[in-house]
């Protein structure tokens, strides 16, 4: 699996840029929510860590990870933004829904970075099961929302 050798909240601050004056959507599904609070979280401190100013840290909540791009899309349209960081967390259940909802999440996410000036993280975790999500949100492999984050502000310098 490619996270079990790599801690996700691992960061050399030394390589990250200053956020001081960036400014970054978080764009939160609500299913899972235990799962997605806790990336948020990790995201959240890492920005702030990296010297994010919290008014400069923009929320929003769509209902899953489906939804997510029409979110990233209308924070982007409406914002003044540097960044937009995707958090979602999808869980093999019984039935397909898991492959379309991933698909069509990851393609919708693609696609927007295409067509934006803005770049959009990729902070949706993909598990066969709850335990999984929780070791990868804030538990032994770290937290995903931290990693994105880190990507964030390297994105948005990038753009710039
Ligand atoms: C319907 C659904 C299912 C079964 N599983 C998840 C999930 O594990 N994670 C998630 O973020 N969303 C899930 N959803 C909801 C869809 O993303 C979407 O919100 C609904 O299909 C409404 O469009």
């Amino acid at each position: 699996m490619a996270t079990a050798n790599k801690n996700l909240s691992v960061y050399d601050k030394t390589t990250v840029p200053n956020a001081k004056n960036l400014k970054f959507g978080v764009v939160v599904a609500e299913w899972n929510e235990e799962i997605t609070e806790g990336l948020f979280s990790g995201a959240h401190d890492a920005l702030i860590d990296c010297g994010a100013l919290e008014n400069n840290i923009i929320r929003w909540n769509v209902p899953g990870s489906f939804e997510l791009t029409f979110g990233c899309k209308k924070m982007i349209a409406t914002q003044e933004l540097d960044a937009v960081i995707a958090i979602g967390s999808v869980i093999q259940g019984e039935t397909k829904h898991f492959d379309f909802v991933c698909s069509a999440t990851a393609q919708g996410i693609k696609d927007l970075n295409v067509q934006s000036d803005i770049p959009v993280i990729f902070c949706v975790l993909t598990d066969n099961n709850m335990q999984q999500a929780r070791e990868r949100s804030g538990g032994k492999h770290g937290n995903k929302g931290t990693e994105a984050a880190i990507a964030a502000i390297k994105m948005a310098i990038l753009g710039q």
